[in-house]
């Protein structure tokens, strides 16, 4: 319940460090476009903004057509086909405006990989149909029939300067992907191994693995009965615990996969923190030891994170001056 301060040697200005989402859901074209895409993105979307706090301005979302009218998507009940609601979360607003092609893609990652700094940390879900060719490479079925590859998706994301990256692919072959996305400071989850398919669930409209995994994220499933993945009760479901919860959850025959550089991030990893989400500050300690310090909200140094805390309980109405979605108040040692 504290927030963690430490200096940037880099950054003379006040930044604030915070997690940017990236929810990619190809779907191939309007045969292949299983409505439980849709379901898993939405899930995610509502967690991340109701239970996570994120901000939209933090979310980039990439869905099949991209919000057009044209029916995109083939439903569960096998009845035929419809648009895909571009509002995700049912507050009458539109979420989804860009289409989950491989020029959309490319260009959203690049426009995000350009605003965002070294302090800002990155979150990318990948869910759609997967292939893997002749080379066993794998690649996600991309709107409009095209091929996201694992090496094209790793040349993306090299291209960004972030604190550190949590991925989720949730394809067939999505274990694939790790070994070109594995880099320092990268957390990886994948539904399945590389030479296997990915499952729906049998009992629901959602796919298996990414549901278990976002129930874990969101504290409770799509219905609102809770879920407990927080094993160590501290308040945070990190990568690590939502990994395992959603492991022993899978009922398909899919092997989860799960890779960590280092090994300690993803057990601090989280997108559930209580004040925003993030990181817990051990991380960032190790990462920034020399400059690391704790401030209360006046900036005056402190000596420990309870004592921040303190300072913040002193302050009732301080807590709106923050962003909704700060990973960690970052403020330059001057302040
Ligand atoms: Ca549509
Ligand atoms: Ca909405
Ligand atoms: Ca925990």
């Amino acid at each position: 319940m504290y927030f963690v301060v430490f200096c940037c040697a880099l950054s003379a200005q006040e930044t604030t460090g915070r997690v940017h989402a990236v929810i990619i859901s190809g779907g191939m074209n309007k045969l292949m476009n299983h409505e439980r895409y849709w379901n898993d993105c939405a899930f995610l979307y509502r967690t991340l903004r109701q239970d996570c706090r994120f901000a939209r301005q933090d979310i980039t979302l990439l869905i099949s057509d991209g919000g057009e009218p044209e029916r995109d998507m083939l439903l569960a009940d096998g009845s035929g086909f419809a648009t895909s609601p571009a509002d995700l979360d049912g507050d009458g607003e539109r979420d989804v405006w860009l289409p989950a092609t491989i020029a959309q893609i490319e260009s959203s990652l690049n426009e995000l990989a350009a605003q965002l700094t070294t302090n800002d940390h990155l979150f990318v879900f990948l869910m759609d149909h997967g292939g893997r060719d002749d080379n066993q490479q794998s690649y996600a079925w991309v709107w409009g029939g095209e091929r996201l590859y694992d090496t094209r998706l790793a040349q993306l994301l090299d291209n960004f300067h972030v604190a550190s990256t949590g991925i989720v692919v949730g394809m067939c072959y999505s274990g694939g992907f790790i070994e070109e996305l594995q880099a320092d400071n990268r957390v990886i989850v994948a539904s399945c191994a590389d030479n296997e398919q990915s499952w729906a669930c049998r009992d629901k409209p959602y796919d298996e693995f990414v549901y278990h995994w976002t129930c874990a994220i969101a504290g409770h499933d799509p219905d609102g009965n809770a879920v407990s993945a927080d094993t160590d009760g501290d308040g945070y479901v990190t990568m690590s615990e939502a990994f395992s919860y959603a492991r022993q959850h899978d009922r398909r025959e899919e092997t989860p996969q799960y890779s960590s550089t280092p090994l300690a991030l993803g057990e601090q990893w989280s997108l559930s923190k209580h004040l925003g989400n993030g990181i817990s500050e051990s991380w960032v300690e190790s990462k920034e030891e020399r400059d690391y310090k704790y401030y209360d909200l006046l900036g005056r140094a402190v000596a420990t994170p309870l004592d921040a805390e303190r300072k913040y309980l002193k302050k009732p109405n301080a807590k709106q001056s923050f962003r909704p979605s700060p990973i960690i108040i970052i403020y330059p040692q001057s302040r």
